[in-house]
């Protein structure tokens, strides 16, 4: 029952105020084209009262008390963790692999575990359920709080299925995060690897791609020369480890690249780059506006190419605390117009930095 007012309130846009629930994140006053900020989220914490005499199922009951666990400062304990990774698995084993959303919505870049930048994003763009999000993957590694990112990530889209999608980004992989921090920062945060498998278990459950009202191609990084068409990423068997290479390791390491025709060799490794070309065929094949698309830094948040047919989204701000980054959200309104928010990082007083008590994941 709850599920069909979320789905009503959904289809007529921004509205929801009225379901009781913890709220993540508070409204900034931010203007287009201009740094938003909020000067405080320190009440962000505080979970807003369940009306009286509202009855909420006690799987709802379990996820509030999660997010206003999460959103004070807490972790979720091991047994915690383990119920709510078996529910995320359960919702995203339903969702295709173009998982198909309606606007509006709200669609964030890269984050790398910069947990207090997150909650400045949702001050920013919106709090949840009030704004739907589409996250477009890198939730975790680089950043302090891999753990507390991904751990409130999975709790907003079990608890808002309809309004929070979540796309996997190359880092929800077991082989990268075990380089670039996760998995140090579960042993360290909860003495075993066991936080880090229940993640990495979900991570291949994860939605590969997005479909914006058939408009907007929604994906981590970028194209696949062995994939013409959204059913051919459709038929796709997703529930692994991203591969090295093929259509899965594609679709989450390809690059644009300005200046280049048809496919080339990516820096990387991994993926490919591709041209202006490839993009405009891709487009037109598929009745396509818009590739909406994350993966790497722009300093100034977001970076449109192509004559407009594609865009790079990035939403973690001073990236790994010192590349001196602004971050960005692209609004996506209910008539497909666009707007961008760019935003610095939380302010410092609003941030827990911890000292420094392992490796530096930025290479
Ligand atoms: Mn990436």
């Amino acid at each position: 029952m709850r599920e069909s007012r979320e789905r009503e309130a959904k289809s007529r846009g921004r509205t929801g105020g009225e379901e009781s629930r913890v709220e993540v994140g508070r409204q900034a006053s931010g203007r287009p084209g201009q740094t938003s900020h909020c000067t405080d989220f320190g009440a962000m914490g505080v979970p807003s009262i369940d009306q009286p005499g509202c009855s909420v199922s006690s799987s709802y009951t379990d996820l509030d008390g999660y997010l206003s666990k999460l959103t004070s400062g807490n972790h979720l304990s091991e047994r915690e963790i383990e119920s709510l990774v078996k529910k995320g698995i359960e919702q995203l084993s339903s969702e295709s692999n173009v998982q198909p959303i309606s606007a509006p919505v709200t669609i964030c870049g890269d984050l790398h575990g910069q947990f207090y930048d997150l909650m400045e994003l949702f001050c920013v763009g919106g709090s949840v359920p009030d704004t739907n999000y589409l996250f477009l993957g890198d939730y975790v590694d680089r950043g302090y709080y891999s753990v507390e990112t991904i751990t409130l990530l999975v709790c907003l889209k079990v608890r808002h299925p309809q309004r929070v999608h979540i796309i996997r980004g190359n880092h929800e992989s077991r082989q990268i995060t075990q380089v670039y921090g996760f998995y140090d920062e579960c042993l360290r945060k909860y003495g075993s690897a066991k936080v880090w498998r229940l993640f990495t278990d979900l991570f291949d459950h994860i939605p590969v791609a997005a479909l914006v009202e058939n408009s907007i191609f929604c994906l981590h990084a970028g194209l696949s020369p062995s994939l013409d068409t959204l059913d051919h990423i459709r038929e796709l068997d997703r529930v692994q480890e991203i591969p090295h290479e093929g259509p899965l390791c594609d679709l989450m390491w390809s690059d644009p690249e300005d200046g280049t025709n048809g496919w080339g060799i990516s820096p990387r490794g991994a993926g490919y780059v591709f041209g202006s070309d490839i993009v405009a065929q891709f487009n037109q094949i598929n009745g396509l506006d818009l590739i909406a698309r994350a993966h790497q830094l722009v300093m100034e948040g977001y970076k449109m190419m192509f004559d407009n047919s594609l865009v790079t989204v990035w939403s973690a701000p001073n990236y790994c605390y010192r590349c001196g980054n602004v971050a960005s959200i692209m609004e996506v309104d209910e008539n497909m117009g666009k707007t961008f928010k760019v935003f610095d990082p939380a302010p410092l007083h609003l941030r827990q930095v911890p000292g420094k008590t392992g490796p530096d994941y930025f290479l």
